[in-house]
């Protein structure tokens, strides 16, 4: 067998996606995700010039070969852009390989270890009372496990929080510019102990309950937002610093029993190295479409399986139905999973993009069809062009920029 056709794809069915579709000379066809929210066309670029022309007359069973020759065929390593090219690819040849067995891609990953894989969903309020209801949505929903963010007293936009959707996503609005979102940390941190004692008060001691300071905290302050939520026994505490110091972690663990996650920014497992071996975290946070697919992230969830550290695969609206089948693959088959991010797509989306992964009372499955299991409406997809888009920024009320 042999790639003959390779094309990159995008569309915006309300927010964008970039997808790979290959193509081989018995007529089998597999896709990948290469979205990278706010950086869409670098992907577009670096596939179109420098990653198709390569793949013709490939075979496509040679996936391991492949994604070798790309990562270190190309001199340069690493990098978002890089890293969402050569997954793209990936999981286009992982699909392919498995549409040939006839089998859906987890059973060549070694079958199912468990019967169904368990989500957490997204609460989102401008203020406690907002975010008590959206609690409550989420869990009339059937999430088993909720991830809250509030709006803090004194700031006029927080990001996530202060415009969502029926759904409790952030509308995350499509800009030529990015919106300028306000910060204070010292308001956060006290004003987050007081959103838990609420969240609780109102749940119970039971449910499983996530925050996600995405990466605007400095080490000390990490170590006394996770002390101060120790009462409230959070699943976890995402992204607490900037982590590309992992060092920073070490003073974080030291000095709170908080579990911690980390990575969906990450797209190597370099970037996980001591935070491994040293276990100074507790999930690790990537996403196979910024991982460089299915090959490298298994690796990675193997070696953290070595020291306890759980998978919890970021899936936010901007991972595309072509990544979230790959990750529920991938999610049902290894044997550290710890829960899956799941937010779910737009009406627009799901039928631009048709998949036979189900989310039924909370779990997902990734289905029987053979391959990832998703199809694209080519027509329908391009109908719906690009559109700039960034992410916001945000300053703090001096006018600096703050870590995101
Ligand atoms: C998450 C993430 C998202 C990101 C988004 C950026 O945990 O789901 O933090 O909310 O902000 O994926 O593109
Ligand atoms: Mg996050």
């Amino acid at each position: 067998m042999k790639i003959v056709d390779a094309k990159v794809l995008v569309t915006s069915p309300g927010r964008n996606f970039v997808t790979l579709r290959l193509t081989t000379d018995d007529g089998l066809t597999g896709l990948g995700d290469a979205t990278l929210n706010g950086r869409e066309l670098a992907v577009v670029s670096y596939l179109t010039d420098h990653v198709v022309p390569l793949l013709m007359g490939l075979d496509p069973h040679r996936v391991e070969d492949t994604w070798q020759s790309l990562y270190r065929g190309a001199y340069w390593r690493r990098g978002p852009v890089t890293m969402a090219a050569i997954a793209a690819v990936d999981v286009a040849l992982w699909d392919i390989k498995a549409k040939a067995a006839g089998l859906p891609l987890y059973q060549l990953l070694g079958g199912a270890s468990r019967d169904r894989v368990g989500t957490y969903g997204h609460a989102n309020g401008r203020d406690i009372p907002e975010l008590l209801d959206s609690v409550r949505a989420r869990l009339a929903e059937g999430y088993p496990a909720v991830r809250v963010q509030s709006g803090v007293p004194g700031l006029k936009a927080v990001y996530g929080v202060s415009s969502t959707d029926e759904s409790g996503s952030p509308v995350l609005h499509q800009q030529a510019r990015p919106l300028v979102e306000d910060w204070d940390t010292d308001a956060y941190l006290r004003h987050m102990p007081t959103v838990l004692e609420a969240v609780r008060a109102e749940f119970g001691p039971e449910l499983p309950l996530l925050h996600d300071a995405h990466h605007r905290l400095t080490p000390v302050q990490a170590a006394r937002l996770g002390k101060d939520l120790e009462p409230y026994r959070l699943f976890w505490l995402e992204d607490c610093t900037p982590a590309e110091n992992q060092e920073a972690l070490r003073l974080v663990r030291r000095n709170t029993t908080t579990p911690l996650a980390i990575g969906e920014v990450f797209n190597t497992v370099y970037d996980y190295q001591s935070l491994i071996t040293e276990q100074l975290i507790d999930y690790v946070r990537s996403a196979v479409t910024h991982f460089g697919g299915v090959t490298p992230l298994r690796k990675l969830f193997d070696f953290a399986a070595q020291y306890q550290i759980k998978s919890a695969i970021h899936g936010p609206e901007d991972i595309s139905p072509v990544g979230m089948a790959a990750a529920v693959h991938l999610d049902l088959a290894v044997h550290n999973f710890g829960i899956q991010e799941y937010s779910g797509h737009t009406p627009l989306t799901e039928e631009v993009f048709r998949h036979a992964y189900t989310f039924v009372d909370g779990y997902l499955h990734p289905g029987e069809a053979p391959g990832i299991g998703v199809d694209l409406d080519e027509e329908l997809a391009a109908a719906h062009p690009y559109e700039a888009a960034y992410l916001p920024v945000n300053r703090l009320n001096d006018g600096t920029v703050h870590d995101w």
